[in-house]
């Protein structure tokens, strides 16, 4: 009766939730349960019907609404379970605006890769070395000073693979 998959599912605290399937006939009736109990629809909770096709929503998952779900058409029952991962405390830090782009982001396939480089900038004395490095991450010179020795300097930069742009504070 059911045609959809039926598994295990994995979110992350926040995420929308979704559960559905699909039967053979408009007239079929689905039932909705959660952990034995009933699902109630709420705020967070709807349920939908579009033609054959039966939806669970939960618009901003808890870690509370991890457990066993189930399906029950007619005579066939159904049964997936899901689980909700803890936010990373690192994120749950960050403004509304970010958490909610990297919610967004581990929801979409958009994926950015992090590339660690080192670069060793080597010349002659007062050749503009410090002037040079300062420069390409978009800092003042005014304060530049002879360096003594070697100076580390650890800093970050987006840089678009495809057309080489250089991206420093966003801009
Ligand atoms: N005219 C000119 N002066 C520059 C330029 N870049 C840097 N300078 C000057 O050159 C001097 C040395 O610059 P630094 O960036 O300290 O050079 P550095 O190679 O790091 O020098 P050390 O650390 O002493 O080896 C400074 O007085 C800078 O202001 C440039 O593009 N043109
Ligand atoms: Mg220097």
């Amino acid at each position: 009766m059911f045609t959809s998959e039926f598994n295990h599912i994995k979110c992350i605290e926040g995420e929308m939730l979704q559960l559905n399937c699909s039967v053979y006939s408009e007239d079929i009736i689905v039932e909705w349960s959660k952990d034995d109990a009933k699902i109630k629809q709420n705020k967070n909770i709807s349920i939908e019907i579009d033609g054959k096709n039966h939806y669970m929503t939960v618009k901003n998952a808890q870690l509370s609404d991890a457990g066993q779900y189930v399906m029950v058409a007619g005579n066939v029952r159904k049964q997936r379970t899901v689980t909700v991962e803890v936010l990373p405390e690192a994120i749950n830090r960050l403004q509304e605006k970010d958490r909610t782009r990297y919610i967004e982001l581990m929801q979409s396939s958009e994926v950015e890769k992090r590339y660690y480089v080192r670069i060793m900038v080597v010349g002659k004395e007062s050749v503009g070395k410090t002037s040079l490095v300062r420069r390409l991450l978009m800092k003042n010179i005014d304060d530049v000073v002879s360096t003594d020795g070697v100076d580390i300097v650890v800093d970050q930069c987006k840089i678009n693979i495809e057309d080489g742009s250089w991206l420093i504070d966003g801009k």
